[in-house]
């Protein structure tokens, strides 16, 4: 039940909640020992993009999905098919991400290789990734580097943080007016002794160095054990620097967990700060929320169903945390008042009101039901099946 909070405007702030899709979390993946392979699994965009958009056609929330450049694009062909095939699923391309660690020539770093042609070929893609942005309508590049050294001595840290802020400067003047560009950091993997965007003070101070189009990605499991997130979160807010999320959760490391699945709590005290700037008068519109998940053991559609509405149901809890409460109690240093407003907020069963939410879009009360008897995920396992059989490709129904 809600007391303090009118339920359109909180039904408003849900219509203005979108969630990004990884065309990545809709493809067979799996850890360094090995892949397990589904039969419903998207092989192509195509693929990818259907099932992003059946994802949003279920949760009415998730109108973009991302893309990786070198995963979903064959360099030189015309994008903007790609555009116009999401347009067909009520979709559009969302943050165009360009692949700086799995080409050969990567080894030992992409931009911040002391080898300068290295460097090019690193610069070269990211022009080719602006072109793809534009010819699919995209105003987002996000950029992770696996750029590091394994061991002391291996390279000079000064020196590629140096060729790092050359390459983000030059970049950021490349993109097209309206365009954002969003640098994600991570403590480490897969470089083991020094990561050159280790944290996100790093990212800030190259964001902040590279121009105003440059902020920062916060992928929720590149973080230290122990290490408050939302901290992070609302220092970056109140610096105009926060530019999205990468969702997901962790146990031990960057583990692409299912968004909420271990520490739901966590995750709420996140939206907690973002409402609260919201409440404060920041303008926190600008903030992508993207999801970056692979599911190696999970049944990919249903997983992302599974994160969307996690997300949502969070996100509208920390929308009812009664702020005029909070204020007093902390006005009165009453710690317990305070957490209790945001514990009572976070314990609200917020299902019906969501249920509510989608009644009002047309939308299924329950969309991993409502996906569930659909029978999609069968469907598309006999046909990709067959198209893999006719390709000569190995077919995954064996164990299925
Ligand atoms: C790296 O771990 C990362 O979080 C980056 O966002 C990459 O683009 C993505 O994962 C690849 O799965
Ligand atoms: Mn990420």
């Amino acid at each position: 039940m809600i007391t303090h909070m009118d339920r359109d405007k909180l039904f408003a702030l849900l219509d203005a909640f979108a969630v990004e899709l990884p065309s990545w979390g809709f493809a067979d993946t799996g850890t360094r020992f090995g892949k397990f392979l589904q039969p419903a699994a998207a092989s192509t965009i195509e693929e990818k993009i259907a099932d992003a958009g059946t994802v949003h056609q279920y949760t009415g929330c998730c109108p973009r999905v991302a893309v990786h450049v070198l995963w979903d694009f064959s360099m030189g062909v015309d994008a903007t098919a790609t555009a116009d095939l999401a347009a067909k699923h009520g979709i559009r391309i969302g943050a165009v991400n360009p692949n700086f660690f799995e080409d050969q020539v990567y080894k030992f770093g992409s931009v911040c290789n002391p080898d300068e042609s290295v460097r090019e070929h690193a610069h070269r893609h990211m022009m080719d990734s602006i072109a793809i942005a534009k010819a699919v309508k995209s105003d987002t590049i996000s950029l992770w580097f696996a750029d590091g050294t394994n061991y002391p001595g291996q390279d000079e840290i000064a020196s590629r943080k140096g060729r790092m802020h050359g390459a983000l400067r030059q970049w950021h003047d490349a993109l097209a007016p309206g365009m954002k560009m969003l640098i994600e950091y991570k403590p480490f993997d897969p470089a083991f002794y020094h990561t050159d965007i280790t944290d996100w003070g790093m990212a800030y101070v190259f964001a902040k160095d590279a121009g105003r189009k440059a902020k920062v990605l916060v992928d929720t499991g590149h973080h230290l054990p122990g290490q408050n997130i939302e901290h992070i979160v609302a220092f970056l807010i109140d610096e105009e620097m926060l530019g999205g999320f990468h969702f997901n959760d962790r146990k031990y490391a960057d583990d692409d967990l299912t968004f909420g699945s271990i520490d739901p709590y966590a995750a709420f005290r996140t939206f907690c700060e973002i409402r609260n700037a919201a409440e404060a008068g920041k303008d926190v519109s600008g903030i992508a929320y993207m999801v970056d998940q692979s599911h190696n053991l999970k049944p990919k559609v249903e997983a992302m169903i599974q994160t969307v509405v996690m997300a949502q149901e969070l996100y509208a809890k920390a929308c009812l945390v009664d702020r005029g409460k909070l204020r007093d109690a902390q006005a009165r240093t009453n710690t317990i008042d305070a957490e209790e407003c945001l514990k009572s907020a976070f314990f609200t069963d917020v299902k019906a009101l969501l249920a509510e939410w989608r009644k009002g879009k047309s939308l299924e009360a329950d969309p991993l039901g409502a996906y569930r008897v659909s029978g999609y995920e069968a469907r598309v396992a006999r046909e990709r099946e067959a198209v893999r059989a006719a390709r000569g490709g190995t077919s995954s129904t064996s164990y299925a």
